[in-house]
């Protein structure tokens, strides 16, 4: 990528890798055409439109008018924004009520302020422009303390000021390290924060981009290979708007079924009906939870997709219904290659229906990949999306789900580890290269197989795990962060990884717990599935021919351990669920960086071995070998710990003692959470809620706890139950209110317990306004539980 990319020297005459940089100089005219302002400049043309008051997209063709078609990242369609201009001699102005774009005409450099004046983006002296490759860029001005997250599925650090980024969808098997800086999903988008304050930037082009935070102190930049300068800008002010922001250009996850947020289990590969049995059966005996069983490649037919192999899998249907029975669901593994056979009805139909990749003369590609020879569906014609989705029919006959896309970047054995870039992709009828569709990929798989997944399971929610994607990927799909390793370095830089995942928009994401590659061990496996249980997706996978990993590989102690850190995951899954919920609404990732929460504490800004769930729980685990202490750094505010109800004050760093059994967690005094039972299966019947109270004489607490039927999309037409509880001490009371928003859905359980942590002996306590009298205090504890009366979770 070094040759290809730009390279810029401020004040210096700007040269582009041997190639010549233009700008596009200076303004000639404009016109305002349906509320797209059009300029013409010298040397290319600028179109500036508002999608909603706080979000606007510039697009720049160095040849004509811009398109404003999008990608298919991007769902919304424009509000009608109102927009006033005005021009001077040397600018012209265009304004929302939220932002405010500025137009420098000699030459052309654009500004864009929000409503306080505060100066989110500029153009430098280099502005933006393109060069004889055809490649587009814009060239930004970066303060001084500006911070930078997002970019997807990153290697490294938190803060990607000082990295440079490629968006090219690879298949790196080997190594995930800061060196690689292109993995399996394409998301460019990112978010500054600067001073507390937020704004984002997401670059709508599928071409191979680039993002450089790193070759100029005071600058950075975007740039594409080709097609045009085309980028939304999000006004913030704050890490949660932006998010909010940039999930209504893109899309939000919608909630995922419940089984999908428990306990997975997998490997490369389980490979007959007997071992999976097996499998299952030990999870029951050893009685630890388990939602779902992967079917890696070797369950199909010599790879062919939609096939199980006679031999290892007699009966499929049996199998599949057996362990439903036991609460566990399946999940068979889908690649996008479908193996040249002429007897092999996905090959017949492929060709048959003109259904495969091809060149522009008309023969059709083919890669090589596990079947060998493969040719690939032509994913951009959404009539081939629809079959492709028709297909999975096969799956959900036998009582399947969920399904795992894999090798959807496309992978394909050879050099370049894909497609040949001169595929001329039909994309219905405006034909377009590998070149330019290739991030896409990963992306039109989900959706097809989401789409065709939800269009045959009778109302119920499907899940899938995709490992390629691009902008927009959380409509359809969970994403695990592919080919690590069994390193503890790899276990650290997962921690960054996802949390710029949940700032990307993807708020579903997890690594192979346990590491995928190499061999893992017993210290590595437990300290690894401890940070599993807070990761959005909690999955244990790994290669071929590597140590078994399974909870009870490693000896009992182990076992011990990562049972209970398991049946943890089914405690908070209550918590979780709901802070999923608020996910599929707001974009708002479940795992978090505490910068997102804290944007003003410099001490959050790369603090990257620490992540939050939601607003009010810090989770700190152990990342490095045969260590018991670690620094945890804890922001302003009081905080629990969640073991030992110890209180420690906040804006401070502290040495947290953990055994082997112990992750550190974290409740901010004020919290209230609210968790389940442990379960052998998220589809066993939720018997009791715990309501957690953390009271504090400094303000209100208040929780919105929501559920619904965790399997079916009835929540769309207001079938859930939502009840905020809000607890306050005033004079020595106590007073919790429980008040039931919506009660369209009934929750499971029966028996409800308020559990109330660190309240001043003496303290009364009252539910709804009746004082409570059977309140139990163990005489060393400060902890209290109270009884809920059933009645208060029907609406008053
Ligand atoms: O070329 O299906 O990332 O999870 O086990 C390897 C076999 C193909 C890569 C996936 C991995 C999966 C493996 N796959």
């Amino acid at each position: 990528m070094q040759d290809t990319s730009f390279a810029i020297h401020p004040g210096k005459k700007i040269h582009v890798n041997g190639t010549n940089y233009q700008s596009i100089g200076s303004f000639v005219s404009y016109n305002l055409e349906e509320k797209v302002l059009n300029i013409k400049a010298e040397n290319g043309h600028v179109s500036i439109s508002f999608y909603r008051d706080d979000i606007v997209r510039i697009t720049m063709n160095p040849k004509k008018t811009p398109s404003l078609k999008t990608s298919f990242a991007v769902i919304k369609i424009p509000e009608d924004v109102d927009v006033v201009g005005r021009e001077t001699n040397g600018e012209i102005h265009v304004s929302s009520n939220k932002l405010t774009v500025v137009i420098n005409k000699t030459p052309i450099r654009i500004s864009i302020f929000d409503n306080h004046g505060r100066l989110l983006v500029s153009e430098n002296e280099a502005g933006m422009g393109f060069n004889e490759k055809k490649e587009v860029i814009c060239f930004k001005e970066m303060d001084k303390d500006d911070h930078f997250y997002g970019f997807g599925e990153k290697t490294s650090f938190l803060d990607k000021r000082g990295e440079k980024m490629t968006m090219w969808n690879s298949d790196v098997y080997a190594p995930h390290n800061p060196e690689i800086d292109a993995l399996y999903q394409s998301i460019p988008y990112f978010m500054t924060i600067r001073n507390g304050d937020a704004h984002g930037i997401f670059f709508d082009n599928t071409f191979k981009t680039v993002f450089d935070m790193k070759s100029s102190n005071d600058s950075y930049s975007f740039s594409a290979e080709g097609g045009q300068l085309d980028y939304y800008v999000f006004a913030g002010p704050t890490p949660k708007a932006v998010l909010e922001q940039y999930s209504e250009i893109t899309g939000r996850m919608p909630i995922p079924p419940k089984w999908a947020l428990g306990y997975h289990q997998s490997r490369y590969s389980y490979e007959t009906e007997q071992e999976v049995r097996e499998l299952a059966n030990n999870f029951l005996e050893k009685n630890i939870p388990l939602d779902a069983i992967y079917l890696d490649i070797h369950y199909m037919d010599g790879y062919r997709v939609f096939t199980f192999d006679e031999e290892r899998f007699p009966n499929p249907a049996g199998l599949i219904q057996d362990l439903k029975d036991a609460g566990i669901h399946v999940v068979p593994i889908v690649d996008p290659g479908v193996k040249e056979d002429p007897e092999y009805y996905v090959y017949q139909e492929g060709v048959k229906g003109d259904r495969f990749c091809k060149y522009i003369e008309g023969n059709i590609y083919f890669g090589d990949v596990w079947p060998g020879k493969s040719a690939f569906p032509d994913l951009t014609i959404s009539n081939v999306r629809k079959w492709w989705g028709e297909k999975h029919k096969f799956y959900t006959d036998l009582g399947i789900e969920g399904i795992w896309n894999d090798m959807n970047e496309p992978a394909v054995f050879n050099e370049s580890k894909t497609m040949d870039l001169r595929v001329m992709h039909d994309n219905d009828g405006d034909p377009k290269t590998h070149r330019e569709m290739h991030n896409l990929y990963g992306l039109l798989m989900g959706e097809s197989t989401y789409e065709g997944m939800k269009a045959q399971l009778n109302g119920n929610r499907p899940f899938l795990l995709t490992r390629a994607g691009f902008a927009g990927v959380q409509r359809y799909g969970t994403v695990w962060t592919g080919d690590n390793r069994s390193f503890w370095e790899h276990l650290q830089m997962a921690l960054p990884m996802c949390m710029n995942l949940g700032l990307s928009g993807i708020p579903f994401s997890g690594p192979d717990v346990g590491g995928f590659a190499h061999d893992s061990t017993g210290q590595l496996l437990t300290r690894w599935t401890q940070v599993g249980t807070f990761t959005p997706y909690f999955r244990n996978h790994s290669v071929i021919e590597s140590i078994r990993q399974e909870p009870w590989s490693f000896g009992q102690d182990y076992e011990n351990i990562i049972r209970k850190y398991i049946q943890e995951r089914y405690v908070w899954l209550p918590y979780l669920y709901t802070l999923f919920k608020e996910a599929s609404v707001s974009g708002v990732p479940v795992m978090r960086p505490l910068v997102l929460e804290f944007p003003d504490d410099k001490n959050t800004f790369n603090l990257a071995d620490q992540f939050m769930i939601g607003s009010d729980v810090i989770v700190a685990p152990i990342l490095k070998p045969d260590t018991y202490h670690r620094v945890v750094y804890l922001p302003e505010g009081i905080w629990v710990n969640y073991w030992t109800e110890e209180i420690l004050e906040g804006g401070k760093h502290h040495l947290i003692h953990a055994d082997l059994e112990t992750l550190p967690i974290f409740i901010k005094k004020g919290a209230i959470i609210t968790h389940g039972t442990v379960k052998r299966s998220t589809e066993i019947k939720e018997s009791k809620i715990t309501v957690h109270l953390y009271p504090t004489e400094n303000e209100i607490s208040s929780f919105t706890h929501y559920e619904d039927d965790g399997k079916t999309f009835a929540y769309n037409n207001g079938q859930y139950f939502q009840c905020n509880f809000e607890a306050k001490i005033v004079d020595q009371i106590l007073e919790i209110d429980i008040n039931v928003e919506h009660d369209q859905f009934k929750p499971e359980w029966e028996k409800g317990i308020f559990v109330i942590h660190g309240l001043n002996s003496g303290t009364e306590i009252k539910v709804n306004g009746a004082l409570q009298g059977n309140v139990k205090k163990q005489s060393d504890s400060t902890i209290i539980t109270v009884l809920i009366d059933m009645e208060h979770f029907n609406k008053k």
